[in-house]
């Protein structure tokens, strides 16, 4: 194999100006040219490129009020990772922090590597302080907008960043190539210690914080106290066409995002093109990314480009963060404009169910013959999986306690103290069982307005789910209204993008709701919102082996059990196997941050017990 140094090739797509704080960390590309790569088509080319993220503290003040908070190399958000379709990038992890970190690179399937997909105790323990690892990220088909973050207690507040994956050398987009690109990434502002809050209230079993500020690429801009002077600006030149790569990195909300004056196109969701949605805005779950055309074709002047959450909890709640964050889209040019930027009168308002619920129900995939969809038809595991609020008993200082959990199929996730690749990999037992159920252990009307107080209380363990090479899966996530708490749940798989066949209100009929499968464009994605006191239909081919991660992407409900683990068996030759171990994967020691773990229980004793 021939090394040939280009770092120019890669940026080609290279933006004019970019959003995001991606000066400062430590990028090179090289281009591996297989031998005789000259009689080869451009698309056999991929490239290999590194990064060095330095994880460390780094000092903010937001909001009239100081703190350090771990970042990747001193940004917020990290350093923006750029590749073309199939390229892979080695990203060196330095911990420089006080606490072990891990990081996911969120909607890359990483095929037949789950070494280095990164959600702590699932595929990997942390990085400690002091050392470092390397992850091989392996892109494939993905192609558009993803994202990274920490996968590691709520670290992920400050650590995350978005990816830019650029059609394969010498092909081009499914529309019109922009003139200049933006990334937008969505986040979620906390005052105080985050990762401390949270671990005393999982120890106490009590609600988790709420964050103080929505923020547009680190600022929570002009309507928050102390921000007006560091408001996100983004300059764009009238007439021409922009991409952009919308990330919401929100920790516990979905988000409505409009732009002042500006309808736009969506045409991309998840590392995968859609077919064009013209739309005045959208609505974005957490974990989600959007690629997103918008032409700058108004008068001259300012526009606020404005996001507020989503809340589907209940109209009547209050204590949720109400904070319209904002950036600013500016036109270049000599005008005298000293109006206010314009606000997005598109914007839906906190509760609007209606808006986000016909926005996500217009997405569908490109399908054509370019980008062709492959739906599994013939499905040989199907699969009914309630996700609810509840509770758990747990013993702490020798008196058993109640606490709020979150479950699937009424099982509350724990990590085990080995991550579970490691034990399966090299058949340790003991760390994880593999019961997890295919159907809720008591059916009843989920959706009911008075669900019984019967149904609350949930069993702890990890409890994982067999699949054998390539079977045809189709899972049907059933929202509930336990505890009156029903909400979305936006669902997340590790290691592949599954298709959203359909959704509805209500409790699901087996009978009924697959006729209105969507069996010819649905959207191909690695996360979908289960509607509130309703249900989602996804199926995907198990054609990845490898330990992957299930869970809600609100990360209080991942805290609290709503989690799971998919095993997908070896296929029986080398290619359709799991990869070797790399040389290095960091040590396991006891996580100080887990769910109620009882002071008596071992964490076998965890994995028993009924759902
Ligand atoms: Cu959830």
């Amino acid at each position: 194999m021939l090394i040939i140094a280009a770092s120019a090739a890669n940026r080609k797509h290279r933006p004019m100006r970019m959003g995001g704080g991606s000066s400062l960390f430590l990028e090179s590309a090289v281009l591996v040219v297989l031998l005789g790569c000259c009689i080869l088509p451009p698309s056999a080319r991929a490239a290999v490129h590194y990064y060095d993220f330095v994880l460390k503290e780094t000092n903010f003040t937001r909001l009239c009020s100081s703190k350090s908070m771990l970042t990747v190399n001193d940004s917020l958000p990290g350093p923006v990772i750029r590749v073309h379709k199939g390229d892979t990038v080695y990203v060196n992890v330095y911990n420089h922090g006080s606490y072990g970190v891990t990081i996911h690179w969120h909607g890359v399937k990483q095929p037949r590597n789950p070494w280095s997909d990164g959600p702590e105790y699932v595929t990997q323990c942390p990085i400690e302080p002091g050392s470092n690892f390397t992850y091989e990220v392996i892109f494939s088909k993905e192609e558009g907008t993803l994202w990274w973050h920490a996968h590691s207690d709520w670290t992920r507040a400050g650590v995350n960043g978005a990816i830019v994956v650029y059609p394969k050398e010498g092909t081009t987009y499914p529309f019109e190539e922009p003139d200049g690109e933006e990334v937008v990434v969505l986040g979620s502002w906390y005052k105080g210690d985050v990762n401390e809050e949270v671990e005393e209230d999982l120890e106490s079993g009590s609600d988790t914080p709420r964050s103080d500020a929505y923020i547009i690429n680190g600022q929570p801009g002009d309507f928050c106290e102390c921000s007006k002077d560091f408001t996100h600006r983004w300059s764009v030149d009238y007439g021409k066409k922009y991409i952009i790569r919308l990330v919401s990195a929100v920790m516990n909300a979905e988000m409505f995002f409009a732009i002042g004056g500006h309808n736009f196109t969506v045409v991309g969701m998840d590392g995968a093109y859609i077919k064009p949605l013209v739309t005045s805005f959208v609505m974005i779950a957490p974990g989600q990314t959007m690629d997103i055309l918008v032409t700058a074709n108004q008068s001259l002047g300012q526009y606020y480009m404005a996001t507020r959450q989503y809340d589907s909890v209940k109209p009547d709640v209050t204590d949720y963060d109400k904070v319209n964050a904002t950036a600013i889209l500016q036109y270049t040019g000599n005008y005298t404009d000293t109006s206010a930027p314009l606000f997005p009168d598109t914007l839906p308002i906190y509760y609007d169910y209606k808006s986000a619920i016909n926005f996500m129900s217009h997405i569908r995939s490109l399908a054509n013959e370019e980008y062709p969809v492959d739906v599994p038809r013939n499905i040989t595991t199907f699969m009914y999986i309630t996700a609810s609020m509840g509770e758990v008993e747990f013993v702490k200082n020798s008196t058993t306690k109640t606490g709020l959990a979150s479950s699937l199929n009424n099982v509350s996730w724990v990590n085990p103290s080995t991550d579970v690749l490691m034990a399966y990999y090299r058949n340790l037992s003991g760390y994880f069982t593999t019961d997890f159920p295919d159907w809720p252990g008591k059916f009843f009307n989920f959706t009911a307005d008075d669900v019984s107080d019967d149904y609350e209380l949930a069993v702890q363990g990890t409890r994982v789910k067999m699949l054998n090479y390539n079977e045809e899966v189709e899972i049907v996530f059933q929202g509930t209204n336990v505890m009156d708490a029903s909400e979305d749940h936006p669902m997340h798989l590790h290691g592949y993008a599954f298709y959203v066949v359909g959704a509805g209100y209500g409790n699901f009929d087996n009978e009924t709701d697959p006729k209105s499968y969507n069996l010819v464009d649905p959207p191909e994605v690695n996360t979908v919102s289960l509607p509130k006191k309703g249900w989602v239909a996804i199926r995907f081919r198990a054609s990845n082996p490898g330990v992957w991660l299930w869970h809600c992407h609100l990360d209080r409900h991942y805290s609290w059990g709503m989690t799971t683990v998919f095993i997908v068996k070896n296929g029986g030759t080398p290619e359709t196997s799991i990869k070797e171990p790399p040389p290095y994967m960091p040590p396991c020691k006891d996580s100080s941050l887990q769910l109620r773990k009882s002071d008596a229980a071992s964490s076998v004793e965890w994995n028993k017990g009924d759902v």
